[in-house]
Protein backbone atom coordinates (compact mmCIF):
# COMPACT_ATOMS: atom_id res chain seq x y z
CA UNK A 1 0.00 0.00 0.00
CA UNK A 2 0.92 3.34 -0.98
CA UNK A 3 2.14 5.04 2.47
CA UNK A 4 3.70 8.39 3.80
CA UNK A 5 5.09 8.01 7.09
CA UNK A 6 6.01 11.04 9.27
CA UNK A 7 6.44 12.72 12.97
CA UNK A 8 2.34 12.25 13.68
CA UNK A 9 3.04 14.69 16.65
CA UNK A 10 5.23 17.72 14.93
CA UNK A 11 8.00 19.24 14.34
CA UNK A 12 9.73 23.06 16.04
CA UNK A 13 9.68 25.65 12.83
CA UNK A 14 13.18 25.11 12.68
CA UNK A 15 13.56 21.51 12.70
CA UNK A 16 14.79 19.37 9.93
CA UNK A 17 11.66 17.65 8.67
CA UNK A 18 11.42 14.48 6.28
CA UNK A 19 8.62 11.92 5.61
CA UNK A 20 9.53 8.73 3.97
CA UNK A 21 7.16 7.73 0.83
CA UNK A 22 6.85 3.69 0.27
CA UNK A 23 6.42 4.39 -3.21
CA UNK A 24 7.78 6.35 -6.49
CA UNK A 25 6.75 9.90 -6.42
CA UNK A 26 8.13 13.16 -7.94
CA UNK A 27 6.28 15.68 -6.22
CA UNK A 28 4.69 16.15 -3.07
CA UNK A 29 2.76 18.92 -1.27
CA UNK A 30 1.79 20.15 2.43
CA UNK A 31 -2.29 20.85 2.62
CA UNK A 32 -3.46 22.57 6.00
CA UNK A 33 -6.36 21.73 7.84
CA UNK A 34 -8.52 23.44 5.18
CA UNK A 35 -7.73 21.73 2.60
CA UNK A 36 -5.25 24.35 0.77
CA UNK A 37 -2.10 23.54 -0.37
CA UNK A 38 0.90 25.51 1.16
CA UNK A 39 4.02 23.89 -0.03
CA UNK A 40 4.94 21.78 -2.71
CA UNK A 41 8.24 20.26 -3.03
CA UNK A 42 10.54 17.56 -4.80
CA UNK A 43 10.56 13.60 -3.63
CA UNK A 44 13.93 12.04 -3.76
CA UNK A 45 14.94 8.61 -4.22
CA UNK A 46 16.83 7.01 -1.76
CA UNK A 47 16.68 3.08 -2.27
CA UNK A 48 16.24 -0.01 0.09
CA UNK A 49 17.81 -0.75 3.26
CA UNK A 50 17.93 -3.60 5.72
CA UNK A 51 15.90 -2.54 8.04
CA UNK A 52 12.58 -1.28 6.42
CA UNK A 53 13.19 -3.45 3.30
CA UNK A 54 11.02 -0.76 1.49
CA UNK A 55 12.59 1.21 -1.52
CA UNK A 56 12.16 4.24 0.14
CA UNK A 57 11.59 8.00 -1.41
CA UNK A 58 12.39 11.52 0.63
CA UNK A 59 10.02 14.12 0.76
CA UNK A 60 12.07 17.02 2.79
CA UNK A 61 10.18 20.33 3.78
CA UNK A 62 12.70 21.57 6.51
CA UNK A 63 11.65 24.82 4.87
CA UNK A 64 8.18 25.35 5.25
CA UNK A 65 7.65 26.81 8.77
CA UNK A 66 4.67 28.01 9.05
CA UNK A 67 3.08 27.22 12.14
CA UNK A 68 -0.16 24.99 11.90
CA UNK A 69 -1.51 21.51 11.08
CA UNK A 70 -1.00 20.16 8.77
CA UNK A 71 -1.09 16.56 6.06
CA UNK A 72 1.56 15.85 3.16
CA UNK A 73 0.10 14.42 -0.03
CA UNK A 74 1.37 12.60 -2.74
CA UNK A 75 -0.36 10.71 -5.76
CA UNK A 76 -3.13 9.03 -3.81
CA UNK A 77 -0.68 8.96 -0.71
CA UNK A 78 -1.81 11.30 2.45
CA UNK A 79 -0.25 10.77 5.52
CA UNK A 80 -1.19 11.16 9.13
CA UNK A 81 -1.84 14.79 10.39
CA UNK A 82 1.12 16.78 11.93
CA UNK A 83 1.85 20.02 13.99
CA UNK A 84 4.34 22.82 13.12
CA UNK A 85 4.42 24.72 16.58
CA UNK A 86 6.66 26.42 19.58
CA UNK A 87 6.07 24.03 21.57
CA UNK A 88 5.40 20.57 19.60
CA UNK A 89 6.06 18.09 22.10
CA UNK A 90 4.24 20.12 25.59
CA UNK A 91 1.85 17.13 25.35
CA UNK A 92 3.81 14.47 25.03
CA UNK A 93 6.46 15.11 27.33
CA UNK A 94 3.99 15.77 30.00
CA UNK A 95 2.09 12.52 29.04
CA UNK A 96 5.12 10.44 29.29
CA UNK A 97 5.99 11.64 32.78
CA UNK A 98 2.52 11.01 33.84
CA UNK A 99 3.12 7.98 33.14
CA UNK A 100 5.13 6.82 36.33
CA UNK A 101 2.22 7.91 38.50
CA UNK A 102 -0.47 5.66 36.99
CA UNK A 103 2.01 2.67 37.66
CA UNK A 104 2.23 3.23 40.92
CA UNK A 105 1.84 0.34 43.42
CA UNK A 106 0.40 0.30 46.83
CA UNK A 107 -2.40 2.95 48.36
CA UNK A 108 -0.20 6.10 46.11
CA UNK A 109 -3.09 6.83 43.86
CA UNK A 110 -5.88 9.75 44.20
CA UNK A 111 -8.90 10.00 42.44
CA UNK A 112 -8.55 13.58 41.92
CA UNK A 113 -5.35 12.82 39.92
CA UNK A 114 -5.95 9.44 38.80
CA UNK A 115 -8.98 10.12 37.11
CA UNK A 116 -10.69 7.28 35.36
CA UNK A 117 -7.25 5.38 35.03
CA UNK A 118 -7.16 5.36 38.95
CA UNK A 119 -6.88 1.28 40.74
CA UNK A 120 -7.53 0.65 44.47
CA UNK A 121 -4.70 -0.05 46.91
CA UNK A 122 -2.36 -3.11 45.73
CA UNK A 123 0.07 -5.16 46.79
CA UNK A 124 -0.18 -4.31 50.88
CA UNK A 125 1.13 -7.59 52.67
CA UNK A 126 4.34 -7.86 53.78
CA UNK A 127 6.85 -10.04 51.64
CA UNK A 128 8.37 -13.76 52.14
CA UNK A 129 11.97 -13.69 52.06
CA UNK A 130 12.68 -16.43 49.73
CA UNK A 131 13.95 -18.92 51.01
CA UNK A 132 14.62 -17.78 54.49
CA UNK A 133 13.04 -18.46 57.43
CA UNK A 134 12.73 -14.69 58.59
CA UNK A 135 9.53 -11.98 59.58
CA UNK A 136 7.99 -11.05 56.24
CA UNK A 137 9.01 -7.44 54.96
CA UNK A 138 7.54 -4.51 54.02
CA UNK A 139 8.46 -3.30 50.60
CA UNK A 140 5.28 -1.64 49.96
CA UNK A 141 5.59 1.08 46.93
CA UNK A 142 7.40 2.20 43.75
CA UNK A 143 6.58 1.56 40.27
CA UNK A 144 4.95 -1.65 38.65
CA UNK A 145 8.15 -2.98 36.72
CA UNK A 146 5.37 -2.80 32.79
CA UNK A 147 2.69 -4.55 31.67
CA UNK A 148 3.67 -7.23 34.85
CA UNK A 149 2.95 -6.21 38.30
CA UNK A 150 6.29 -7.07 39.63
CA UNK A 151 8.63 -4.32 40.72
CA UNK A 152 12.21 -4.86 39.96
CA UNK A 153 15.30 -3.02 41.72
CA UNK A 154 17.72 -3.11 38.94
CA UNK A 155 14.76 -1.66 36.42
CA UNK A 156 13.78 0.88 38.73
CA UNK A 157 17.10 2.20 39.55
CA UNK A 158 17.92 2.43 35.88
CA UNK A 159 14.59 3.99 35.29
CA UNK A 160 15.16 6.75 37.90
CA UNK A 161 18.60 7.53 36.99
CA UNK A 162 17.30 8.13 33.40
CA UNK A 163 15.00 11.06 34.57
CA UNK A 164 17.47 11.94 37.33
CA UNK A 165 20.09 12.40 35.25
CA UNK A 166 17.48 14.41 32.83
CA UNK A 167 17.54 16.62 35.51
CA UNK A 168 21.08 17.62 35.92
CA UNK A 169 21.72 17.95 32.30
CA UNK A 170 18.74 19.91 31.61
CA UNK A 171 17.38 21.68 34.81
CA UNK A 172 13.87 22.47 32.86
CA UNK A 173 12.58 19.47 32.99
CA UNK A 174 12.29 20.39 36.81
CA UNK A 175 9.31 22.94 35.33
CA UNK A 176 7.07 20.27 33.92
CA UNK A 177 4.17 19.99 35.67
CA UNK A 178 1.75 16.40 35.03
CA UNK A 179 -0.80 17.06 37.77
CA UNK A 180 0.34 15.10 40.53
CA UNK A 181 -0.32 15.52 44.60
CA UNK A 182 2.33 18.03 45.83
CA UNK A 183 4.81 16.52 48.31
CA UNK A 184 6.43 19.11 51.15
CA UNK A 185 9.96 18.78 51.66
CA UNK A 186 12.35 21.50 54.04
CA UNK A 187 12.58 23.89 51.16
CA UNK A 188 9.16 23.82 49.77
CA UNK A 189 7.00 21.92 47.44
CA UNK A 190 9.15 19.65 45.22
CA UNK A 191 9.31 19.79 41.79
CA UNK A 192 6.44 17.08 39.89
CA UNK A 193 9.28 15.27 38.42
CA UNK A 194 11.51 14.78 41.75
CA UNK A 195 7.97 14.48 43.79
CA UNK A 196 7.34 11.09 41.44
CA UNK A 197 11.11 9.89 41.40
CA UNK A 198 11.07 9.89 44.77
CA UNK A 199 8.05 7.44 45.35
CA UNK A 200 10.66 4.74 43.45
CA UNK A 201 13.45 6.05 45.40
CA UNK A 202 11.53 5.39 48.81
CA UNK A 203 10.54 1.63 47.15
CA UNK A 204 14.19 0.69 46.17
CA UNK A 205 15.65 1.80 49.96
CA UNK A 206 13.29 -0.87 51.05
CA UNK A 207 14.62 -3.15 48.84
CA UNK A 208 18.06 -2.83 50.76
CA UNK A 209 18.81 -5.28 53.84
CA UNK A 210 20.44 -3.84 57.21
CA UNK A 211 24.31 -5.15 55.80
CA UNK A 212 23.96 -2.83 52.51
CA UNK A 213 22.97 -5.63 50.23
CA UNK A 214 20.14 -5.31 47.96
CA UNK A 215 16.71 -7.76 47.14
CA UNK A 216 16.63 -8.32 43.67
CA UNK A 217 13.11 -7.97 43.13
CA UNK A 218 9.82 -8.24 44.62
CA UNK A 219 7.29 -10.46 42.59
CA UNK A 220 4.67 -12.91 42.99
CA UNK A 221 6.04 -16.57 42.09
CA UNK A 222 4.72 -16.46 38.75
CA UNK A 223 3.32 -13.71 36.55
CA UNK A 224 -0.40 -12.66 37.73
CA UNK A 225 -3.40 -13.34 35.31
CA UNK A 226 -4.73 -10.69 33.51
CA UNK A 227 -6.44 -8.76 36.49
CA UNK A 228 -6.30 -5.65 38.38
CA UNK A 229 -3.47 -5.03 40.50
CA UNK A 230 -5.96 -4.77 43.77
CA UNK A 231 -6.75 -8.32 41.98
CA UNK A 232 -3.56 -9.78 42.73
CA UNK A 233 -3.59 -11.70 45.76
CA UNK A 234 -0.62 -13.84 45.64
CA UNK A 235 1.74 -14.43 47.75
CA UNK A 236 4.97 -11.57 47.83
CA UNK A 237 8.39 -13.21 47.43
CA UNK A 238 11.49 -11.05 47.89
CA UNK A 239 13.92 -13.03 45.46
CA UNK A 240 17.99 -13.30 46.55
CA UNK A 241 20.09 -10.34 46.71
CA UNK A 242 22.54 -9.94 43.70
CA UNK A 243 26.04 -7.68 43.62
CA UNK A 244 23.81 -5.96 40.50
CA UNK A 245 21.22 -4.63 41.87
CA UNK A 246 23.19 -3.66 45.13
CA UNK A 247 25.54 -1.81 42.63
CA UNK A 248 22.95 -0.06 40.81
CA UNK A 249 21.61 0.70 44.08
CA UNK A 250 24.40 2.58 45.57
CA UNK A 251 24.68 4.35 42.31
CA UNK A 252 21.25 5.82 41.92
CA UNK A 253 21.03 6.85 45.77
CA UNK A 254 24.50 8.68 45.20
CA UNK A 255 22.71 10.21 41.94
CA UNK A 256 19.57 11.13 43.69
CA UNK A 257 21.26 12.72 46.98
CA UNK A 258 23.05 15.47 44.54
CA UNK A 259 20.16 16.31 43.18
CA UNK A 260 17.75 15.87 46.95
CA UNK A 261 20.29 17.89 48.66
CA UNK A 262 18.95 20.96 47.09
CA UNK A 263 15.64 20.41 48.82
CA UNK A 264 15.77 18.14 51.74
CA UNK A 265 19.11 17.55 53.84
CA UNK A 266 17.09 15.18 55.79
CA UNK A 267 16.46 13.19 52.96
CA UNK A 268 19.26 13.80 51.03
CA UNK A 269 21.09 12.68 54.37
CA UNK A 270 18.75 9.46 53.94
CA UNK A 271 20.07 8.84 50.27
CA UNK A 272 23.71 9.01 51.27
CA UNK A 273 23.63 6.38 53.67
CA UNK A 274 21.93 4.00 51.43
CA UNK A 275 24.23 4.93 49.01
CA UNK A 276 27.09 4.27 51.27
CA UNK A 277 25.65 1.03 52.98
CA UNK A 278 25.40 -0.62 49.32
CA UNK A 279 28.83 0.86 48.45
CA UNK A 280 30.44 -1.33 51.37
CA UNK A 281 28.28 -4.34 50.91
CA UNK A 282 30.05 -4.11 47.41
CA UNK A 283 33.33 -3.79 48.59
CA UNK A 284 33.23 -6.55 51.51
CA UNK A 285 31.69 -9.20 48.38
CA UNK A 286 34.31 -8.16 45.92
CA UNK A 287 32.92 -11.48 43.63
CA UNK A 288 30.32 -11.41 41.61
CA UNK A 289 26.47 -12.70 42.90
CA UNK A 290 24.06 -12.84 39.76
CA UNK A 291 20.40 -13.37 39.44
CA UNK A 292 18.98 -16.24 38.05
CA UNK A 293 14.71 -17.21 38.80
CA UNK A 294 14.19 -19.66 41.24
CA UNK A 295 13.01 -23.12 39.48
CA UNK A 296 9.42 -22.80 38.34
CA UNK A 297 9.42 -18.96 38.80
CA UNK A 298 8.70 -17.02 35.40
CA UNK A 299 8.67 -13.46 36.80
CA UNK A 300 11.24 -11.01 35.07
CA UNK A 301 14.46 -12.44 35.49
CA UNK A 302 16.52 -9.29 34.33
CA UNK A 303 20.13 -11.25 34.46
CA UNK A 304 23.00 -10.11 33.48
CA UNK A 305 25.98 -11.60 32.62
CA UNK A 306 28.42 -9.83 34.58
CA UNK A 307 28.33 -6.96 37.58
CA UNK A 308 31.47 -4.58 36.42
CA UNK A 309 29.14 -2.42 34.39
CA UNK A 310 27.34 -1.83 37.75
CA UNK A 311 30.29 -1.80 40.36
CA UNK A 312 31.57 1.48 37.78
CA UNK A 313 28.47 2.76 37.68
CA UNK A 314 28.68 2.85 41.42
CA UNK A 315 32.08 4.00 41.52
CA UNK A 316 31.45 6.81 39.11
CA UNK A 317 28.48 8.16 40.60
CA UNK A 318 29.52 8.06 44.35
CA UNK A 319 32.82 9.87 43.20
CA UNK A 320 30.90 12.56 41.61
CA UNK A 321 28.61 12.81 44.74
CA UNK A 322 30.73 12.31 47.27
CA UNK A 323 34.17 13.71 45.78
CA UNK A 324 36.26 10.75 47.71
CA UNK A 325 39.50 9.81 45.47
CA UNK A 326 39.01 5.83 46.50
CA UNK A 327 36.02 6.12 44.17
CA UNK A 328 37.93 7.47 41.31
CA UNK A 329 40.38 4.80 41.53
CA UNK A 330 37.90 1.95 42.19
CA UNK A 331 36.11 3.51 38.95
CA UNK A 332 39.62 3.32 36.97
CA UNK A 333 40.13 -0.43 37.87
CA UNK A 334 36.26 -1.24 36.84
CA UNK A 335 37.02 0.23 33.62
CA UNK A 336 40.19 -2.03 33.06
CA UNK A 337 37.90 -4.85 33.93
CA UNK A 338 35.21 -3.97 31.64
CA UNK A 339 37.58 -2.68 28.47
CA UNK A 340 38.52 -6.09 28.05
CA UNK A 341 35.15 -7.44 28.49
CA UNK A 342 34.43 -5.57 25.47
CA UNK A 343 37.08 -6.54 24.11
CA UNK A 344 35.28 -10.18 24.14
CA UNK A 345 32.10 -8.89 22.93
CA UNK A 346 33.41 -7.02 19.93
CA UNK A 347 34.90 -10.41 18.93
CA UNK A 348 31.76 -11.50 18.82
CA UNK A 349 30.49 -8.66 16.11
CA UNK A 350 29.02 -6.28 18.89
CA UNK A 351 29.51 -2.98 17.33
CA UNK A 352 29.04 0.13 20.08
CA UNK A 353 30.92 0.81 22.72
CA UNK A 354 29.99 -0.46 26.34
CA UNK A 355 31.10 2.75 28.03
CA UNK A 356 27.87 4.87 26.15
CA UNK A 357 25.49 1.77 27.19
CA UNK A 358 22.46 2.63 29.75
CA UNK A 359 20.28 -0.28 29.54
CA UNK A 360 18.64 -2.41 32.45
CA UNK A 361 21.67 -5.18 31.89
CA UNK A 362 24.78 -2.38 31.04
CA UNK A 363 25.10 0.82 32.55
CA UNK A 364 28.68 1.55 32.26
CA UNK A 365 27.40 4.70 29.64
CA UNK A 366 25.73 5.52 33.28
CA UNK A 367 28.78 5.95 35.07
CA UNK A 368 30.25 8.10 31.90
CA UNK A 369 27.45 10.50 32.31
CA UNK A 370 28.45 11.14 36.15
CA UNK A 371 32.12 11.67 34.92
CA UNK A 372 31.09 14.16 32.85
CA UNK A 373 28.75 15.56 35.68
CA UNK A 374 31.56 15.72 37.34
CA UNK A 375 33.95 17.42 34.77
CA UNK A 376 37.60 17.28 35.83
CA UNK A 377 39.95 16.81 33.16
CA UNK A 378 41.40 13.85 34.30
CA UNK A 379 42.12 10.75 32.00
CA UNK A 380 39.36 8.78 32.42
CA UNK A 381 36.97 11.43 31.58
CA UNK A 382 38.44 12.91 28.47
CA UNK A 383 38.52 9.04 27.25
CA UNK A 384 34.85 8.70 28.13
CA UNK A 385 34.04 11.79 26.09
CA UNK A 386 36.01 10.48 23.26
CA UNK A 387 34.41 7.50 23.59
CA UNK A 388 30.57 9.19 23.31
CA UNK A 389 31.66 11.00 20.25
CA UNK A 390 33.18 7.97 18.55
CA UNK A 391 29.96 6.30 19.40
CA UNK A 392 27.67 9.30 18.30
CA UNK A 393 29.98 9.39 14.94
CA UNK A 394 28.87 5.56 14.19
CA UNK A 395 25.36 6.01 15.07
CA UNK A 396 25.24 9.38 12.59
CA UNK A 397 26.79 6.96 10.16
CA UNK A 398 23.98 4.49 10.81
CA UNK A 399 21.67 6.99 9.69
CA UNK A 400 23.21 7.55 6.97
CA UNK A 401 22.01 3.97 5.56
CA UNK A 402 18.42 4.34 5.23
CA UNK A 403 16.10 6.88 3.94
CA UNK A 404 14.41 7.31 7.72
CA UNK A 405 17.86 8.72 8.80
CA UNK A 406 17.52 6.14 11.77
CA UNK A 407 20.53 5.44 13.63
CA UNK A 408 19.67 1.84 13.91
CA UNK A 409 20.90 -1.52 12.21
CA UNK A 410 19.19 -4.76 11.96
CA UNK A 411 20.70 -6.22 15.03
CA UNK A 412 19.00 -3.62 17.19
CA UNK A 413 15.64 -4.59 16.62
CA UNK A 414 15.20 -6.89 19.59
CA UNK A 415 13.10 -7.01 22.70
CA UNK A 416 12.86 -3.71 23.48
CA UNK A 417 14.31 -1.99 20.12
CA UNK A 418 12.86 1.41 21.03
CA UNK A 419 14.79 1.69 24.18
CA UNK A 420 18.04 0.51 22.08
CA UNK A 421 16.76 3.40 20.41
CA UNK A 422 16.09 5.85 23.05
CA UNK A 423 20.00 4.93 24.17
CA UNK A 424 21.50 5.83 21.29
CA UNK A 425 19.13 9.12 21.32
CA UNK A 426 20.54 9.73 24.97
CA UNK A 427 24.16 9.18 23.82
CA UNK A 428 23.69 11.42 20.53
CA UNK A 429 21.70 14.28 23.01
CA UNK A 430 24.92 14.14 25.50
CA UNK A 431 26.95 14.26 22.76
CA UNK A 432 25.66 17.25 20.87
CA UNK A 433 24.97 19.22 24.10
CA UNK A 434 27.89 18.68 26.35
CA UNK A 435 30.72 17.52 23.95
CA UNK A 436 30.52 18.72 20.57
CA UNK A 437 27.47 20.60 18.98
CA UNK A 438 26.92 19.04 15.41
CA UNK A 439 24.29 19.38 13.07
CA UNK A 440 24.47 15.59 12.08
CA UNK A 441 23.57 15.00 15.89
CA UNK A 442 20.81 16.91 15.97
CA UNK A 443 19.07 15.80 12.61
CA UNK A 444 20.00 11.98 13.74
CA UNK A 445 18.04 13.10 17.24
CA UNK A 446 15.09 14.89 15.40
CA UNK A 447 15.18 11.75 13.03
CA UNK A 448 15.21 8.72 15.70
CA UNK A 449 12.01 10.48 17.43
CA UNK A 450 10.81 10.69 14.24
CA UNK A 451 10.62 7.46 13.82
CA UNK A 452 9.11 6.66 17.63
CA UNK A 453 6.33 8.74 16.61
CA UNK A 454 5.31 7.68 13.16
CA UNK A 455 8.19 8.13 10.37
CA UNK A 456 8.54 3.87 10.18
CA UNK A 457 7.39 0.91 7.80
CA UNK A 458 4.37 0.13 10.51
CA UNK A 459 2.98 4.35 10.06
CA UNK A 460 2.60 3.77 14.10
CA UNK A 461 3.64 6.43 16.90
CA UNK A 462 4.81 3.79 19.33
CA UNK A 463 3.52 6.50 22.29
CA UNK A 464 -0.09 6.44 23.14
CA UNK A 465 -2.44 9.03 22.70
CA UNK A 466 0.31 10.70 20.84
CA UNK A 467 -0.04 10.77 16.97
CA UNK A 468 -3.01 10.12 14.72
CA UNK A 469 -2.03 6.31 14.52
CA UNK A 470 -0.59 5.44 17.84
CA UNK A 471 -0.76 1.89 19.12
CA UNK A 472 -3.69 1.09 21.48
CA UNK A 473 -3.29 -1.72 22.96
CA UNK A 474 -0.03 -2.33 25.26
CA UNK A 475 0.41 -5.71 26.98
CA UNK A 476 -0.42 -4.17 30.26
CA UNK A 477 -2.57 -5.73 32.73
CA UNK A 478 -4.92 -2.57 33.62
CA UNK A 479 -5.29 -1.75 30.36
CA UNK A 480 -6.21 -4.93 29.22
CA UNK A 481 -9.06 -5.41 31.69
CA UNK A 482 -9.91 -2.17 33.09
CA UNK A 483 -12.84 -1.37 30.29
CA UNK A 484 -11.56 1.85 29.19
CA UNK A 485 -11.50 2.27 25.86
CA UNK A 486 -8.07 3.96 25.56
CA UNK A 487 -4.50 3.29 27.51
CA UNK A 488 -3.63 6.09 29.40
CA UNK A 489 -1.23 8.62 26.95
CA UNK A 490 2.24 8.97 27.13
CA UNK A 491 3.15 5.19 27.15
CA UNK A 492 6.30 3.59 24.81
CA UNK A 493 5.71 0.41 23.20
CA UNK A 494 8.65 -1.81 23.28
CA UNK A 495 8.22 -1.79 19.48
CA UNK A 496 9.58 -4.12 16.95
CA UNK A 497 11.21 -7.67 17.24
CA UNK A 498 12.60 -10.13 14.85
CA UNK A 499 12.73 -12.30 17.96
CA UNK A 500 8.68 -12.26 17.55
CA UNK A 501 9.25 -14.29 21.06
CA UNK A 502 5.57 -14.77 22.08
CA UNK A 503 2.95 -16.90 20.88
CA UNK A 504 0.97 -14.10 19.11
CA UNK A 505 3.84 -12.58 17.83
CA UNK A 506 3.84 -15.68 15.68
CA UNK A 507 1.19 -14.26 13.61
CA UNK A 508 3.85 -11.70 12.38
CA UNK A 509 5.38 -12.99 9.13
CA UNK A 510 8.57 -14.49 10.53
CA UNK A 511 10.70 -13.23 6.87
CA UNK A 512 9.41 -9.30 7.82
CA UNK A 513 12.22 -6.49 7.40
CA UNK A 514 13.41 -5.76 11.24
CA UNK A 515 11.17 -2.28 11.02
CA UNK A 516 7.69 -4.93 10.34
CA UNK A 517 8.08 -7.16 13.29
CA UNK A 518 5.36 -5.44 15.34
CA UNK A 519 1.95 -6.15 15.98
CA UNK A 520 0.09 -3.91 17.80
CA UNK A 521 -2.09 -6.65 20.03
CA UNK A 522 -2.50 -7.13 24.06
CA UNK A 523 -0.93 -10.24 24.01
CA UNK A 524 1.86 -9.30 22.29
CA UNK A 525 4.67 -9.20 25.28
CA UNK A 526 7.58 -9.25 23.08
CA UNK A 527 6.35 -6.74 20.59
CA UNK A 528 4.23 -4.24 22.56
CA UNK A 529 4.46 -4.24 26.38
CA UNK A 530 5.45 -1.04 28.33
CA UNK A 531 8.14 -0.60 31.17
CA UNK A 532 9.32 2.12 33.32
CA UNK A 533 12.65 2.02 31.73
CA UNK A 534 11.57 2.70 28.07
CA UNK A 535 9.52 6.12 29.08
CA UNK A 536 12.46 7.04 31.16
CA UNK A 537 15.30 7.48 28.10
CA UNK A 538 12.01 9.36 26.13
CA UNK A 539 12.15 12.14 29.37
CA UNK A 540 15.85 12.13 28.94
CA UNK A 541 15.67 12.68 25.30
CA UNK A 542 12.78 15.00 25.51
CA UNK A 543 14.50 17.54 28.33
CA UNK A 544 17.51 17.70 25.94
CA UNK A 545 15.01 19.28 23.39
CA UNK A 546 13.13 21.02 26.14
CA UNK A 547 16.71 23.24 26.43
CA UNK A 548 17.42 23.80 23.02
O1 LIG B 1 21.92 -9.44 24.34
C1 LIG B 1 21.44 -10.27 23.30
C2 LIG B 1 22.14 -9.97 22.00
O2 LIG B 1 23.51 -10.27 22.15
C3 LIG B 1 21.51 -10.79 20.90
O3 LIG B 1 22.08 -10.45 19.66
C4 LIG B 1 20.02 -10.50 20.84
C5 LIG B 1 19.30 -11.36 19.78
O4 LIG B 1 18.21 -12.04 20.31
O5 LIG B 1 19.45 -10.79 22.07
C6 LIG B 1 19.95 -10.03 23.15
O6 LIG B 1 19.31 -10.46 24.30
C7 LIG B 1 18.01 -10.03 24.52
C8 LIG B 1 17.96 -9.43 25.89
O7 LIG B 1 16.65 -9.03 26.19
C9 LIG B 1 18.88 -8.22 26.03
O8 LIG B 1 18.32 -7.08 25.46
C10 LIG B 1 17.05 -11.21 24.43
O9 LIG B 1 16.98 -11.69 23.12
C11 LIG B 1 15.68 -10.81 24.89
O10 LIG B 1 14.84 -11.93 25.00
C12 LIG B 1 15.73 -10.12 26.23
O11 LIG B 1 14.48 -9.54 26.45
C13 LIG B 1 14.19 -9.05 27.74
C14 LIG B 1 12.90 -9.70 28.24
O12 LIG B 1 12.53 -9.14 29.47
C15 LIG B 1 13.02 -11.21 28.39
O13 LIG B 1 13.98 -11.52 29.33
C16 LIG B 1 13.99 -7.55 27.63
O14 LIG B 1 15.22 -6.90 27.31
C17 LIG B 1 13.46 -7.00 28.94
O15 LIG B 1 13.13 -5.64 28.75
C18 LIG B 1 12.22 -7.77 29.37
O16 LIG B 1 11.82 -7.29 30.60
C19 LIG B 1 10.51 -7.66 31.02
C20 LIG B 1 10.66 -8.25 32.42
O17 LIG B 1 11.35 -9.47 32.30
C21 LIG B 1 9.34 -8.41 33.12
N1 LIG B 1 8.60 -7.19 33.10
C22 LIG B 1 8.35 -6.68 31.76
C23 LIG B 1 9.64 -6.40 31.05
C24 LIG B 1 9.43 -5.83 29.65
O18 LIG B 1 9.00 -6.77 28.71
O1 LIG C 1 2.92 -10.41 31.23
C1 LIG C 1 4.25 -10.89 31.29
C2 LIG C 1 5.19 -9.84 30.78
O2 LIG C 1 5.19 -8.73 31.65
C3 LIG C 1 6.60 -10.38 30.64
O3 LIG C 1 7.39 -9.46 29.94
C4 LIG C 1 6.57 -11.70 29.89
C5 LIG C 1 7.94 -12.34 29.85
O4 LIG C 1 8.39 -12.57 31.16
O5 LIG C 1 5.68 -12.60 30.48
C6 LIG C 1 4.35 -12.16 30.49
O6 LIG C 1 3.54 -13.11 31.10
C7 LIG C 1 3.29 -14.25 30.31
C8 LIG C 1 3.95 -15.45 30.95
O7 LIG C 1 5.34 -15.30 30.92
C9 LIG C 1 3.53 -16.70 30.25
N1 LIG C 1 2.10 -16.83 30.21
C10 LIG C 1 1.45 -15.71 29.53
C11 LIG C 1 1.77 -14.43 30.23
C12 LIG C 1 1.18 -13.21 29.51
O8 LIG C 1 -0.11 -13.40 29.19
ZN1 LIG D 1 0.82 -2.99 43.09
Amino acid sequence: MDKIYLNQVGYFSESEKRAVLNFKADDFEIENADGNCVFKGKVSHFGTDDISGEDTYVAKFSDFKTEGTYRIKAQDGVSAAFTISDKPYAKLMKDICKCFYYLRCADALDKEFAGEYYHKPCHMTKATVYGEDTEPVDVTGGWHDAGDYGRYSTAGAVAVAHILYGVRFFPELLKVKFNIPAVSAEKGILPDILAETKVELDFLMKMQRENGSVWHKVTTFCHAPFVMPEDDKEELFLFPVSSIATADIAAVMALAYSVYKDYDSAYALKLKESSLRAYKWLKENPDELLFHNAEGSNTGEYDEAEDISNRFWAAAALYEAFGEEKYLTDAIDKKKELDLFDKEAKKKGYQGDVFTCMGWAEVAGLGSLSLFLKNEKNEITEEMKKRFILEADRLVENAGKNGFNLCMEAKDFIWGSNMELLKYLMVLTVSNKMLNVKAEYKNAIQSGLDYLLGCNSMDTSYVTGNGERAFKNPHLRPTAVDDIEQPWPGLVSGGPNVGLQDEMAKKVPADSAPMKCYYDHTACYSLNEITIYWNSPLVFVMAGMLQR
